[in-house]
């Protein structure tokens, strides 16, 4: 028992969540958004580096940089770091980071004199990393899939069509875009594996939930694939970071973290895994049937499944859950909140001005319909930024708002079908899940009651609940997941919101017309 740090390293901020596992409560949240602290240094936009033609990266020294920052300020605020016994995490998923061979020792000589940023300035191999946002890799996807012996065969072996996001596609664009870098890279890791790697002080490895995410995992057995990886780029065996149970202990934290933060130098590091892996523990997903909606920078809607149930039409993807057992369903949206807040800019409104206009337009929006392409889309996958209106007057503030929740929400249940789960209730998580208007729209889309939670972080909450978890099985004392998530992971009293019959009426009958535009649209891109 004890404290427990949860750290995740999201698109958009880091944040650090610490739960009181005596009390069973949560102790402290804090948060370093990035573009707050490190926009002009790293020429970052809403975390992210747009390079064109697709390509979306970010910068890895920033999240050390974040790092850094987090803890400083967790200090400040009077944080006794010493009583934590052990950190987990989260990353975005998918993005790739790439290490030259000075990468461990550089690792294993952290001290505490100098910021991170400092003492691991050589270590790249490449400055950036690609991130999940980034669609520049359409050839590659197919050329993996080729290289393995077509489409069903990917699918069958790791659970996934090729995705341009994910780690595999984006490799082998990097090893043949920059041949002479790629060969000075002696190691390639995730967002995960690169945050939990500057915490241990040494190369950690990757944990199969994130693994999932590279479409270069065997989905059943947890390993990287030797067809996929032949199939990605060469030498990828050797340069790739190993597969760890998400439970097996990374090693003690790094003293450079003991001397400048005053952590306990037995505090325990625990193999980060991919944010919505995270989150599906975080809202207490560890039994099969239960659905969670995360409004963050993406939207994602996803269910705990106790086989890896495959989406043939390629829609959606398939991870192992950190839980070690079950596996996750995910349907990931781009324009998440980057269209809610494109359409809260143009009209000039605030999150409160956005939830008024909501409450002032009726359910079905009279008929006025917004295919929300703000970005390309990864589901239903469109190639061209470009928001589609249908009878909605592009300066009517109101009908826009709402145009762009509905098409959210009637698209999250047109694209969930696949995962063959009923969908009896929502737990949601996210930056817009503070949003009791969305969530509303969401409730009545789906029929089923919406519950909140005390936390918008489920990721940095689950990463909590892994380290407390990994402790105890390393202790010789191990508890159920059920008996982990269930102090934390419950929905707070009287905040669900139920859906609205009258409303739930409107949107069975409108979610044909919204399908058919759907299909329309796609004709034509
Ligand atoms: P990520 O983890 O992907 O970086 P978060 O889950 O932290 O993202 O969510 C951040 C987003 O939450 C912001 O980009 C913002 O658009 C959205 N957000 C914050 N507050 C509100 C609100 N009251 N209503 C709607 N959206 C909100
Ligand atoms: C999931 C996905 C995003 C990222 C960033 O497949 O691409 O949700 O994990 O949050």
């Amino acid at each position: 028992m004890g404290k427990y740090l949860g750290l995740d390293s999201s698109t958009q901020s880091l944040t650090g969540l610490i739960i009181d596992t005596d009390a069973g409560r949560i102790d402290t949240e804090e948060t370093v958004n990035f573009d707050a602290h490190f926009k002009a240094a790293y020429g970052i936009d809403k975390g992210v580096l747009h390079l064109g033609g697709g390509q979306a990266h970010s910068a890895p020294l920033m999240w050390a940089e974040a790092l850094d920052l987090l803890l400083q300020t967790l200090r400040e605020k009077g944080c006794d770091l010493s009583q934590i016994r052990a950190i987990a995490g989260s990353g975005q998923q998918h993005g790739t980071v790439y290490l030259n061979n000075t990468a461990a020792k550089a690792l294993g000589q952290l001290r505490g004199a100098a910021p991170l940023k400092e003492q691991l300035a050589g270590i790249l191999s490449r400055p950036t990393a690609p991130i999940w946002m980034d669609t520049s890799t359409s050839a590659q996807c197919e050329e993996l899939e080729a290289g393995v012996g077509g489409r069903q065969v990917l699918l069958e072996l790791t659970g996934n069509t090729a995705f341009e996001r994910f780690s595999g596609p984006q490799i082998r664009r990097f090893a043949h875009e920059d041949p002479a870098a790629y060969r000075h890279t002696a190691y390639i890791g995730l967002v995960s594996s690169f945050m939990a790697s500057l915490l241990a002080g040494k190369l950690v490895p990757v944990d199969p939930g994130d693994g999932s995410g590279t479409n270069l995992m065997e989905i059943r057995s947890r390993q990287w694939s030797p067809k996929a990886l032949a199939a990605c780029a060469p030498e990828l065996e050797r340069k790739l970071l190993p597969i760890t149970p998400s439970d097996r202990p990374a090693g003690p934290l790094s003293p450079y973290y003991v001397s400048r933060y005053g952590f306990a130098p037995g505090c325990q590091v625990f193999p980060f895994s991919g944010d919505n892996p995270c989150s599906l523990i975080g809202l207490g997903l560890v039994e099969p049937g239960q659905v969670a909606l995360s409004l963050g920078t993406s939207d994602t809607l996803f269910a705990c499944m106790d086989q890896p149930r495959v989406s043939a039409e390629g829609e959606g993807a398939v991870f192992a859950s950190p839980d070690g057992v079950h596996y996750m369903a995910l349907i990931c949206f781009l324009n998440g909140s980057l269209a809610r807040e494109a359409v809260r800019d143009q009209h000039r409104l605030d999150w409160q001005g956005f939830g008024e206009a909501l409450r002032h337009t009726p359910p079905g929006n009279q008929g006025a319909l917004m295919l929300p392409y703000f970005a390309p889309e990864i589901v239903p996958k469109v190639a061209r930024a470009g928001a589609v209106r249908h009878h909605l007057d592009p300066q009517d503030a109101q009908a826009e708002v709402r145009a762009v929740i509905e098409a959210q929400a009637l698209s999250s249940k047109i694209h969930s079908a696949w995962m063959g789960v009923a969908i009896r209730s929502l737990c949601v998580t996210g930056g817009a899940s503070a949003n009791e208007e969305i969530l509303k729209v969401f409730a009545d889309v789906h029929g089923c009651p919406v519950h909140r939670f005390e936390t918008a972080n489920a990721a940095a909450l689950g990463a909590a609940l892994r380290a407390w978890q990994g402790h105890l099985k390393a202790a010789g004392t191990p508890k159920p997941w059920k008996e982990i998530a269930a102090p934390f992971a419950k929905p707070l009293p009287g905040s669900t919101i139920q859906p609205n019959p009258a409303a739930k009426a409107v949107y069975a009958k409108l979610i044909g017309e919204y399908r058919d535009l759907e299909k329309r649209h796609a004709g034509l891109t």
